[in-house]
């Protein structure tokens, strides 16, 4: 068990991994990305601000997780056929990826006048992509698909808005990706505590042994600004809307000077982490809204955060 939150998440000694000087086409920001790994190489799908402040995804490979080569054209832009170009107009934000039964599906928040709704895409290669629907109304953000279905239905976690409760991450289920409902609230921020104003889903939830591990981003108010950090839940194996623990601390904050400072003032925000088979993995966030970053951490301590140091429970 590492000995404190500083040294749970390992920085790569290489960030920031990629920035805006690395894209070959006209970009201002790198971050909040995708990352999965497929046929054996590390796939990355990160956000870009362009100069008009609209955000459209573009894809990055690597080999080891760590060195990424951008590719010469962006991935996704807003779309042009309906339904989904009314609900684009205003830019392609936060990519998550799953593999489901062999597709990769990829979630991503779908921003227009109408206000911001989560959509879903479908790919098998990372050439060709088919949007499938959107798949919530307005004033949703952060969709996470569990990668295996639960007595058939798929499962999601989410963050609606909410005017009268901090926002918090919501669980769904459906039995076609596009229809869903069963919906509950699942972990609520905790007064007082780093992730008082507001969480939402991060990465792709991992499997692990003891349950599905579920890191999100919590924020909390300062005179200064917000702080975005990142933090750990654990929900059981066979029904995940149950949660085992949730840790009372967080596992990462803002501290590198392109994590304080950036589009975004401290931030640091996950879509991606991708479990290696020697029992660590790789967690991947923005920095500062600006530039991608990633680190090592042991799954092992990550689970016992949740299960042993868990925050007190004051219900949901
Ligand atoms: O600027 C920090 C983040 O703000 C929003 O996050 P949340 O979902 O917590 O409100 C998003 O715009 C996210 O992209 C951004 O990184």
């Amino acid at each position: 068990m590492a000995g404190s939150s500083e040294s749970i998440v390992k920085r790569y000694d290489g960030n920031p991994i990629l920035t805006k000087n690395d894209v070959p086409y006209s970009v201002e920001t790198v971050h909040n990305a995708g990352v999965i790994k497929h046929d054996g190489r590390y796939v990355m799908l990160f956000r870009s601000h362009l100069r008009n402040g609209r955000s459209i995804i573009g894809l990055a490979t690597s080999d080891d997780g760590f060195q990424f080569h951008v590719h010469p054209e962006p991935f996704m832009t807003p779309a042009r056929e309906e339904p989904f170009c009314l609900y684009e107009e205003f830019g392609v934000e936060d990519p998550r990826i799953c593999l489901v039964e062999e597709e990769y599906l990829i979630t991503y928040s779908a921003y227009s006048r109408h206000g911001v709704r989560v959509a879903l895409a479908r790919t098998t290669d990372f050439k060709r992509i088919d949007r499938i629907a959107l798949i919530t109304q307005a004033d949703y953000r952060n969709v996470v698909i569990f990668p295996c279905r639960f007595d058939a239905r798929y499962a999601r976690l989410d963050r609606p808005h909410s005017e009268i409760s901090p926002w918090s991450i919501w669980i769904s289920f459906s039995p076609d990706l596009i229809h869903w409902g069963d919906s509950r609230v699942v972990i609520k921020p905790q007064p007082y505590h780093w992730d008082e104003m507001k969480i939402g889903p991060g990465a792709t939830p991992i499997r692990t042994e003891k349950g599905w591990l579920n890191i999100f981003h919590g924020v909390f108010k300062t005179m200064d600004g917000a702080i975005y950090r990142l933090g750990v839940a654990l929900h059981a194996l066979d029904d995940p809307s149950q949660i085992l623990g949730v840790a009372d601390q967080w596992i990462l904050q803002p501290e590198d000077p392109w994590e304080v400072t950036g589009h975004v003032h401290n931030v640091v925000f996950t879509c991606a982490a991708v479990a290696e088979e020697d029992g660590s993995v790789k967690i991947y966030w923005g920095g500062a809204d600006t530039v991608m970053c990633v680190g090592t951490a042991r799954i092992d301590d990550l689970i016992d955060l949740c299960l042993n140091r868990q925050r007190p429970a004051l219900g949901n």
